[in-house]
């Protein structure tokens, strides 16, 4: 038998749609898999720990990093959303997953972050991660401050966090867009596992794509990560291509890499 690569792990998010994936897939790296969300975690499995916990509670933030050797972060909003929530989970919420970090001394953080940071940027541009951000949502606005924030935390504190934007991690590309932005959920392991074991992570930010032949994201300068994508949506064109008529170059939705985001909210409060 294989022994993990960790002692304790901890996945926030647990509940959400990725969430879902990986909580199975990561026990495979850990003796114990603390599992934690604001929704229903349901019983636990051989290995985890059930911690419920929302991230606008300080304490609950802080015990939940007790004694993990890493963290998944994938908890908070997701999608865009009404200012309030975001600010609650994705603004302060993270701030106090990084204090708890720093008071825990948990070393490394693997964040969730989102294509939507630089949504803005068009649909035939290739940008690497140290493009401006132009995020096209309040939600990409909110991940553009975790990236900050971790880097903050890393050069005061030497936390090390991947953040990786992911694309669409979907069970496979659904539409023209996702030819470019798919993450396979086999993808999607490789690299939260890549970014949890490199030797050298520091402070990284990257995208999370497969291996698609479209590209507008160019991962180079993260290569030190070792993520070795093994999938790509290319299987899926042709009838992806017969089925979804070519849209108005016009038409924001297929101007812009965010997609549909950049039309998106605003949402009250
Ligand atoms: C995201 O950041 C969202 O979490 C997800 O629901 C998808 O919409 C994805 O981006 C995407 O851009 O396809």
């Amino acid at each position: 038998m294989t022994v993990p690569a960790f002692h304790r792990l901890l996945l926030t998010g647990a509940a959400g749609g990725l969430g879902r994936v990986l909580r199975p897939r990561l026990k495979a790296y850990c003796a114990q898999l603390r599992l934690s969300d604001r929704a229903d975690l349901g019983t636990a499995a051989a290995g985890e720990e059930l911690c419920p916990a929302v991230l606008e509670d300080k304490d609950a933030v802080h015990a939940l990093l007790q004694d993990v050797d890493a963290v998944v972060h994938f908890g908070g909003i997701s999608v865009e959303a009404a200012w309030q929530p975001i600010l609650q989970a994705n603004i302060i919420g993270l701030y106090h997953l990084y204090e708890a970090a720093r008071h825990q001394r948990v070393r490394r953080i693997v964040f969730a972050s989102s294509n939507h940071v630089t949504g803005f940027y068009r649909q035939d541009d290739v940008i690497t991660p140290q493009a401006p951000p132009r995020p096209d949502t309040l939600y990409g606005v909110s991940k553009a401050f975790g990236e900050n924030l971790s880097r903050m935390y890393h050069d005061r504190y030497g936390i090390e966090t991947v953040c990786i934007r992911i694309g669409s991690a979907t069970p496979a590309p659904e539409n023209r867009r996702m030819l470019a932005t798919w993450l396979s959920h086999d993808d999607l392991e490789r690299l939260i596992v890549a970014a949890l074991t490199a030797h050298y992570v520091s402070h990284t930010v990257m995208f999370g794509l497969s291996d698609n032949t479209t590209r507008w994201w160019d991962n180079t300068s993260a290569s030190h990560i070792g993520y070795r994508p093994m999938d790509s949506a290319e299987p899926f064109r042709a009838e992806i291509e017969a089925r979804e008529p070519l849209a108005d170059a016009s038409d924001p939705i297929a101007r812009y890499q965010g997609g549909v985001f950049v039309n998106l909210g605003p949402y009250d409060a």
